[in-house]
Formats: C-alpha cells, structure tokens, sequence
C-alpha cells in the first residue's frame, strides 16, 4: 500500500490493491475456486488456528477479493476492507458486528429506502432501537442521544434529498459520547469525499454504484481504520456469509481503475444539468450540492472536493407533470440505481423510497413530487436536448 502514498488519485485509482502475481499479470487473475488445496494436514490445521497466513475458503478470503478490497481501503484512507454480496450486505454486516440488544442507533432520515427498513423492521426484532432523525441538523443528533446509543449512522448526501451532513461536526459528537460513526459514502465515492478525514469510524458503500460504474454488478463494503475492528468484521462477516464473490471482485477492481476519471465527468455533466433545470419555467425546485441554493452549501464546500453525480427536483406539476418527463426522456433511462455511466432517473416516493412508507418518506423530505437524476458521463449537450424534450411534454 505504501507504494503509492505519494501518488495522485487518478493514479492510485489506476495502480491500488496490485500485486505481484505468477506469470506477471498486470491485472489480478480471477481465482474462481470455493476454496484452496492445503500442502499437509498441518499446514491446513495452521492457517484455521491463525498461526500462518494463507487463503483457505473462499467465504474467508480469496486473492482477487482481497486486492479489490485493498484498492477501496487504499482509495478510502483506510486501513482495510470487507467485500461484500451488496450494499444492504455490507451495512447489515456492520449493523450486526457493531451492536447488541438494547442498544440504540440514530439514523439520518433521508437513507436508502431499504436501510431505513432494514432498522425499522429487522433490527427492532432483535430489540435494537432507532431515532431517525435529520442529521443536517447537529441540534436534532444531539436531542436524539440516549445514554444506550451506539451508532450513528450518515448517510451524506442522504438519498434521494441530498441532505448533507456535517461529518466532523457528528465525530467529535459521537466520541464524546462513546458512540461510533458509520458514514455511506456511496453517493460521493473517496473520490470526491474521505469521511475518514473528518473523524468518521466506519465507511461503507453500495459499490453497485459509482465504484463499479458500469450497472453490471450488484456489490458492497466495508471500510475501516484498525486491525481490531477489521479482525472482529471479518468473523462477522464470515459468520453472516454476504460475501462478494471473486468474478465480481474483479469487474469492480476493473471500473475503480476509472473511478477517479468518471467522478469528473459526472460532476462535470452534473453542474450544467442542475443550472439549466433551475432556470427551467416548469421546475419548481433543484437540490444539488454544487447550487448556492443549496440548503448545506458550506459544509458540502468544506467536505467535498467537487459537487457529484446526483441531482433531485420537481417540477411545478408535482408528480403528474414528473411521471411525464420520466415517461418521456429518450437518452436517459427510466430506472432505479445510480452511479453508472449511463444516466437514469427515477421516482423515490413509488420505487426505492417506497418500503418506508408515506409518513416517514414525507417526514425526510421526500415528496411524492420527487424526481431523481443520476447524470451519467454521456455528452451534456445529448442530455440537455433529451431533458428539454421531456420538460416540453411536461
Ligand atoms: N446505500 C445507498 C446510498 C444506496 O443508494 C443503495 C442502493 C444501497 C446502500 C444498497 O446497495 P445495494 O444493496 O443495492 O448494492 N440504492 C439504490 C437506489 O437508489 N436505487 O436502486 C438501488
């Protein structure tokens, strides 16, 4: 790792997680096995008491996994990372690690719809309790804290309202009060925020997104400072079996080595796409992190290096003239997920918004008139004149 410390990012995106492999390969090959041949019994039996290194079963460890894993700590500033099955696989895995009955957790309100759900309707079962709260406000964290809270959990910018949070400002909170800070990173990627630099303890990201970036693999993980945490969700992990697997290990590695590049073209798109809808007659408002209207400019400013990739709005038709336009774009394409190359757009209030219900989507700023944009790396001059035409319609 430390032989790229010195490199930009655009380089350590190219050369992190890459080691020496048999035969020289420039890429990691894909070792595509459940599992590895032991050369004696107790040499088997050493590796399970952890009195040597090496690879035993692939739900364990595998090479191709480790050096995607390694890239993403690499990129993240941290110490090491878990790979997993998917976004929802990583946050459970650090959900279950991380707490026990009785404990309390405070949850920024505006979160994928599923995590919201998956503290809501799982982890209450198990006696874990959540406040949602939204954590753009420090004041409304601090109301919120128990002397049984464990975790705080960011997501920032918060899908799909793009709230930002104060993430230094959260930290020293947090551990003054014993609580860790979990950040999903994965509407920004390390590229253009390090959660790591302002205090935050664990870093996870849905990987289908922005690290990946070609919509061809569903991923995850987890990232974190220390080998005592990574030991601990590693048997976690282990245990709970959400593993990535090595195929997919190796597209992501593939598109990270891109990452650094495509966060700028995004970005780059992005910010013509929010200025032209906020001029738009028929758009009522724009949210988009690189807008001086934009509710936390000054944190977004201090924790971002650029804007991204996201932008929500609505029009002054509400949903009827949004299912419109959504009905009607050409280029981009009407689906859920975000981060690829391509852009999409979506309804949160009826698709990935929908399992938290009316109340609580309405109390996260979430409205029904809601539309979500995730600006790919096409030509913004394609994407203009395809919005135009939508908004014509409209
Ligand atoms: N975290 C964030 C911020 C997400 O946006 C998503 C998925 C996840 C975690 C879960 O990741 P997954 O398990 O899907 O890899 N977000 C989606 C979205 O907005 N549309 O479709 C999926």
């Amino acid at each position: 790792m430390s032989k790229n410390k010195n490199l930009h990012i655009e380089s350590k995106c190219v050369h992190a997680g890459i080691k020496e492999y048999e035969h020289g390969p420039v890429v990691p090959p894909i070792y595509q096995t459940s599992t590895f041949k032991f050369e004696s019994a107790d040499y088997g039996g050493s590796l399970f008491a952890g009195e040597q290194k090496g690879y035993i079963y692939t739900r364990m460890q595998n090479p191709t996994i480790e050096a995607m894993e390694d890239a993403v700590a690499e990129l993240e500033g941290g110490y090491k990372a878990l790979g997993c099955a998917s976004g929802m696989a990583a946050i459970h895995t650090v959900f279950s690690a991380l707490l026990n009955a009785g404990d309390h957790v405070i949850c920024s309100k505006s979160v994928y719809g599923p995590t919201s759900t998956l503290l809501a309707t799982v982890l209450s079962r198990f006696n874990v309790e959540t406040t949602f709260v939204n954590t753009s406000n420090m004041k409304k964290i601090e109301e919120a804290l128990k002397p049984n809270t464990k975790v705080i959990y960011i997501e920032t910018p918060g899908n799909p309202t793009l709230e930002v949070t104060d993430l230094e400002a959260v930290s020293i909170f947090a551990h003054k009060h014993n609580a860790l800070v979990v950040v999903d990173n994965t509407f920004m990627s390390p590229i253009l925020q390090q959660p790591f630099l302002f205090g935050v303890d664990i870093v996870v990201h849905s990987m289908t997104k922005f690290l990946n970036g070609h919509a061809d693999v569903v991923a995850g993980i987890v990232v974190v400072k220390d080998d005592e945490t990574y030991k601990h969700f590693r048997k976690t992990l282990n245990q709970i079996g959400g593993v990535i697997d090595p195929f997919n290990s190796f597209l992501v590695h593939r598109g990270l080595k891109t990452l650094a590049i495509r966060m700028k073209k995004h970005t780059e798109n992005a910010i013509v796409i929010a200025k032209f809808l906020e001029a738009h007659p028929k758009i009522d408002w724009v949210r988009f992190p690189g807008l001086k209207s934009f509710p936390n400019y000054k944190i977004a400013k201090k924790q971002h290096k650029a804007p991204g990739g996201m932008i929500s709005f609505e029009l002054k038709g509400g949903i009827k003239a949004g299912k419109k336009v959504m009905n009607s774009v050409k280029l981009c394409q009407l689906a859920v997920s975000l981060g690829g190359v391509e852009t999409l757009i979506q309804h949160p209030a009826s698709m990935t918004h929908l399992t938290m219900g009316k109340e609580a989507r309405e109390s996260a700023g979430i409205t029904d008139g809601l539309v979500r944009l995730s600006v790919g790396i096409e030509n913004v001059e394609d994407l203009l004149d395809d919005l135009k035409q939508a908004l014509d319609k409209a």
